[in-house]
């Protein structure tokens, strides 16, 4: 029976063999939210890019567009900064166009999990996708928490146990401590996931930028379920 495991920081990632492996990729707050938001707005692909001068490099290259955050803050001269809204804007239509995104901790978490058989990004609203896509793969899922710079974030452990308990019991969700936790998590906190992440450390940075609005959008789960962004060759 496939397993489901959670890494809860990329720096943690050396530890886990990816080969073989399923890796679901995850940022709640914000970058893989704001990239299935893009692609469910009808962006045609997305080259994530761990730095800034290959995000202006990539742009430049391709003609597309570029979003990039630093410190929870849009980084200067790019398009957008990582908020989901970004691409829900009339006065900016997104749809058609291709993207380059560079974001402090999402980004960089998926371009350091290539290793995997598959690479997909999850997020709360596409969790029935990604769940989808592992009960078709029939392979052992990484969830890999992009976290804060290293560090253990709740809201991406807390979709593990999401993820976790959508694919029980056709996965073994019981043999790793990682998801066991993540389920307590969810379990916890699902009645009321906004109340439940209302105290955690990237909600509270989040409002201190005015963004609080982007924390609820983020927590709508299978708002897009059908968009499944999956890495292939350079791109989702
Ligand atoms: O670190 C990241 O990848 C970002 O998602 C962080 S923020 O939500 O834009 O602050």
């Amino acid at each position: 029976m496939p397993k489901v495991d959670i890494c809860f920081s990329p720096e943690l990632l050396p530890l886990y063999d990816l080969r073989g492996k399923v890796a679901v990729i995850v940022d709640i707050l914000r970058a893989s939210s704001t990239i299935v938001t893009a692609l469910g707005e009808g962006v045609t692909h997305v080259f994530p890019v761990a730095s800034l001068d290959e995000c202006t490099a990539y742009g430049q290259e391709h003609g597309c567009m570029t979003a990039a955050e630093r410190e929870g803050l849009p980084a200067p001269g790019f398009d957008l900064g990582n908020s989901p809204f970004g691409f829900l804007d009339a006065a900016r239509p997104v749809r058609g166009r291709a993207l380059t995104i560079s974001t402090t901790n999402g980004t960089a978490a998926l371009r350091r999990s290539l290793a995997a058989e598959a690479v997909v990004v999850g997020s709360f609203l596409n969790l029935e996708a990604v769940a989808a896509f592992a009960r078709q793969q029939q392979r052992d899922v990484l969830v890999v928490c992009a976290g804060w710079k290293g560090q253990f974030c709740l809201e991406d452990t807390v979709f593990g146990g999401a993820l976790a308990e959508r694919l029980a019991p056709d996965f073994d969700v019981r043999s790793s401590d990682a998801t066991l936790a993540g389920l307590h998590l969810w379990q916890q906190g699902k009645k009321d996931l906004s109340a439940y992440l209302l105290q955690s450390a990237h909600v509270r940075r989040l409002n201190s930028l005015e963004a609080s609005k982007d924390f609820e959008f983020c927590l709508r789960v299978d708002a897009y379920a059908n968009v499944l962004p999956v890495w292939q060759e350079d791109r989702l």
